[in-house]
């Protein structure tokens, strides 16, 4: 059959949107905590600091984007505001910031200075602007607090050019005798999409936390959501994890903890459960009281790029030989070969109905490998439900690794072994499964 016969496969709703998809596509992305909190040395301020103690000396927000981009990573998202309620920007709407510091004389604005070393090294910028604000007196009166918080978004999303992703933190620690606070999301959000039309909501309708703060996805993790309990809107929602987590144990930086920067083990297992799971890893690198990123922490992010880089160099599955039960409408433009062309945009596809399927992959001679990478075309919906990998003895197929979700990317790791083929069998999926990459890699560190 010829290929102009064969119709592409239809989207299985819901998909991303364009925002979405440029977020996923950004895979690691950075956090910069960074504040009052730097200097008094504490997670959460109290937001009755004195503005004076904010003075980093050697800030250079050029030297945080070079190690960033060094290190591989797309995006930072900086805290503009934290709890405290100390502003990085000067507001007009409160004291509460660095314009009453000394640093820069009070004319400096640190959301600036990110922004453009951001801009220049070619990274996106993403601000976080905590909806709970202890320093702020309108703060638990509800309407006067949500026109704050408005016009603070207002000032921090018109003045500094793209922004690639508002977070908004759940956090709030009143205890039952604070300021109860009604927050006015759905004000919050329009004012978003008004003046940051392209910006990705995290805590809001376009990214959702992942629920821990470890940097670990589930092994099963869907962007395909449920419509929440209650909702009149009865389809399901494209609502993609991100995974946060910090390079040390605060997310604040603290001198003390100069010696406790994650492993770079730990680092590569966070990796293989962040963006191995269907997750964009948001990892934080907080900045010190010089205004610098610390040498330790720069250092450890080196390392991890390099680790990643060697784990990757070599897929073993490119270009190899591929079979598969069913090729859609039997074109070429559809083939098992599609899997591992190495190229993003091509996939292989069954036909419409088939749920159940595999491809075999002939690796032209035996190879040893120990870590398997499967991506789904996600514009088209997340699909695959259940799949196993096998390998072939000489005998027989025999089982190698078995999951459930893969989505934008899935990565499995297990014991090094040594085959000529081998095979991925989607034993059960939404709709026909389709893809678009496969591929095989030996991990160097792993010893067994
Ligand atoms: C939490 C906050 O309370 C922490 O201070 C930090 O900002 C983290 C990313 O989110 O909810």
């Amino acid at each position: 059959m010829s290929s102009r016969s064969v119709t592409a496969p239809a989207p299985l709703l819901p998909v991303p949107n364009p925002r979405q998809k440029a977020w996923q596509e950004m895979e690691y992305i950075a956090f910069a905590h960074f504040g009052v909190n730097t200097f008094t040395d504490r997670e959460w301020g109290e937001g009755d600091e004195d503005p004076t103690i904010f003075n980093p000396g050697q800030l250079d927000a050029r030297q945080w984007a070079s190690v960033l981009k060094e290190a591989g990573i797309k995006m930072l998202i900086l805290t503009a505001k934290h709890h405290d309620g100390f502003c990085l920007f000067p507001s007009r709407f409160t004291e509460h910031s660095i314009q009453n510091s000394p640093w820069r004389g009070g004319k400096g604005d640190v959301v600036k200075e990110v922004a453009d070393a951001c801009c220049e090294a070619g990274l996106k910028l993403g601000l976080y602007l905590s909806p709970w604000d202890r320093h702020e007196p309108t703060y638990g009166n509800s309407l006067a607090y949500n026109e704050y918080f408005k016009n603070q978004l207002g000032e921090i999303l018109t003045r500094y050019g793209p922004i690639t992703e508002v977070w908004f933190d759940g956090a709030c620690g009143e205890g039952p005798n604070g300021k109860r606070q009604e927050y006015d999301w759905e004000g919050f959000y329009a004012t978003v999409r008004r003046l940051q039309p392209e910006a990705v909501i995290f805590g809001g309708p376009d990214i959702r936390w992942v629920g821990n703060e470890d940097g670990v996805a589930r092994e099963t993790e869907w962007s395909v959501l449920p419509p929440p309990e209650g909702s009149e809107d009865p389809q399901a929602q494209w609502f993609p994890a991100e995974c946060d987590v910090s390079i040390r144990p605060g997310w604040f930086y603290h001198a003390r903890e100069d010696g406790q920067i994650k492993s770079l083990d730990h680092l590569l297992d966070v990796y293989f459960k962040s963006i191995g799971r269907n997750s964009v890893l948001l990892l934080n690198i907080p900045p010190d009281r010089r205004g610098l990123l610390h040498e330790n922490d720069a250092r450890r992010l080196i390392e991890f790029r390099e680790a990643v880089e060697a784990i990757f160099k070599t897929d073993l599955a490119r270009r190899a030989k591929g079979e598969a039960s069913q090729v859609r409408g039997g074109s070429a433009e559809y083939a098992a070969g599609r899997a591992m062309d190495g190229h993003p945009d091509t996939y292989w596809a069954v036909d419409d109905g088939v749920t159940s399927a595999w491809l075999e992959v002939d690796l032209g001679k035996e190879a040893s490998f120990n870590v398997a990478r499967l991506e789904e075309p996600v514009s088209l919906g997340q699909r695959v439900q259940a799949y196993r990998i096998e390998a072939w003895d000489g005998a027989a197929w025999k089982e190698i690794n078995r999951g459930t979700t893969v989505g934008y990317r899935k990565l499995d790791r297990f014991p090094t072994l040594t085959a000529r083929k081998v095979r991925l069998v989607i034993e059960k999926s939404r709709s026909g499964p389709l893809i678009r990459t496969f591929g095989l890699y030996l991990d160097p560190r792993r010893k067994d």
